[in-house]
């Protein structure tokens, strides 16, 4: 594919399903910011895949500018990096289609999401659900992505992808690039600060677990203050993620925001309490998000820049996705108009 800027290539995005949490910016966006300088990056608000679970109509649309919004206020430059919603670009529900007939039913009932989520909506259990992975590839294989930072739940979907990328390859030749997950050292997984076993999620029951980018600081430093922390006698900050899950945990997170090692959060935090360790991270969690929380309300206060980034975003994404979508159609053999 042509890529003027002879950059490698990045392609992420997040459902506006939800407001952001803290395990999507340390799992995700911190690394999209990390990476955007050097690589020719499209960042996008996942709208098409959110509908696989019942959304608000007027909740989709504010959560989606919100989230991009939020995107920028974290430090993506739409000046640098493509940021566009999915749904304004049609290439994608085209392609979406098409690598639906090259994906395979099989390998679409092992997907560890599907099955989670099937169980957690019973009662919607709907073919866009299951069809949710060859969506997914058709985004990243749209722009012949490289690289697709996400965090460790979705390291599956990316395997998926370039499965259904080989396979088409094999029948047609060199059409798609194949994608390689990018996943951070820490921050991959965080947990639920009430369930240290459960993902930390933006569709989770409990409130109290999760932290969301733009949440009011007092609210941060009470949720932190009530994190679960471990039953074991010793009552040290140590390490160790199946002995002590809810202090790592918490150890994962203040190193992610602050950028110590575990060695030297043991060591600050030596013959110390846990109620003095929670209010640490707590603050550090807080000074982490505060600017972002700032910078998000400031953008969402001007409606038609906001507007004016996507639709560019919209333009730029749409200009690629048609090229590598035409060049499909024409190797599948659909009749040119
Ligand atoms: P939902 O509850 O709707 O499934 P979610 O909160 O799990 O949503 P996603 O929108 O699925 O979040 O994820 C957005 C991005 O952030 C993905 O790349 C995902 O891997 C990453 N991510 C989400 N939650 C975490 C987490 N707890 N730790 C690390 N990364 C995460
Ligand atoms: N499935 C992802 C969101 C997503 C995505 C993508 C991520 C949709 N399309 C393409 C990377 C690349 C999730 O976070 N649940």
């Amino acid at each position: 594919m042509e890529n003027k800027t002879q950059k490698k290539v990045i392609l992420s995005g997040i459902q506006p399903s939800g407001e952001l949490t803290l395990g999507s910016y340390l799992g995700a966006i911190k690394n999209w910011v990390a990476l955007a300088d050097e690589y020719d990056c499209y960042y996008m608000m996942a709208d098409l895949h959110s509908i696989t679970v019942r959304q608000n109509p007027a909740d989709l649309r504010r959560r989606t500018l919100t989230q991009m919004a939020a995107y920028m206020a974290c430090g993506l430059d739409p000046k640098k990096s493509t940021i566009f919603v999915q749904s304004h670009v049609p290439a994608h529900t085209q392609l979406g289609w098409v690598l639906d007939c090259y994906t395979m039913f099989g390998e679409l009932s092992r997907m560890t999401q599907f099955k989670d989520k099937s169980a957690k909506n019973a009662d919607n259990i709907n073919a866009g659900l299951f069809t949710y992975p060859s969506l997914m590839a058709a985004d990243i294989l749209l722009y012949q992505a490289n690289l697709v930072p996400v965090g460790d739940d979705q390291k599956q979907h990316v395997e998926i992808c370039r499965d259904i990328a080989s396979r088409f390859n094999g029948v047609y030749g060199d059409v798609f690039t194949l994608p390689e997950p990018f996943i951070p050292k820490v921050g991959a997984r965080v947990m639920s600060l009430t369930s240290p076993e459960n993902k930390m999620s933006k569709s989770d029951k409990d409130p109290g677990g999760c932290v969301y980018i733009l949440e009011k600081p007092e609210d941060i430093v009470r949720k932190f203050k009530k994190a679960v922390t471990d039953s074991d006698t010793e009552h040290c900050v140590r390490f160790d993620r199946d002995g002590k899950p809810g202090v790592s945990n918490l150890m994962t997170i203040y190193s992610a925001a602050v950028g110590k090692t575990f060695a030297e959060i043991e060591a600050e935090f030596d013959g110390r309490g846990y109620g003095d360790f929670k209010s640490a991270v707590g603050e550090a969690v807080v000074e982490l998000l505060r600017p972002i929380r700032e910078e998000t309300e400031r953008l969402l206060a001007d409606k038609s820049y906001l507007e004016s980034v996507y639709r560019a975003g919209a333009e730029k994404a749409g200009y690629v996705a048609g090229k590598t979508l035409r060049k499909v159609y024409k190797k599948v053999g659909f009749l040119p108009r």
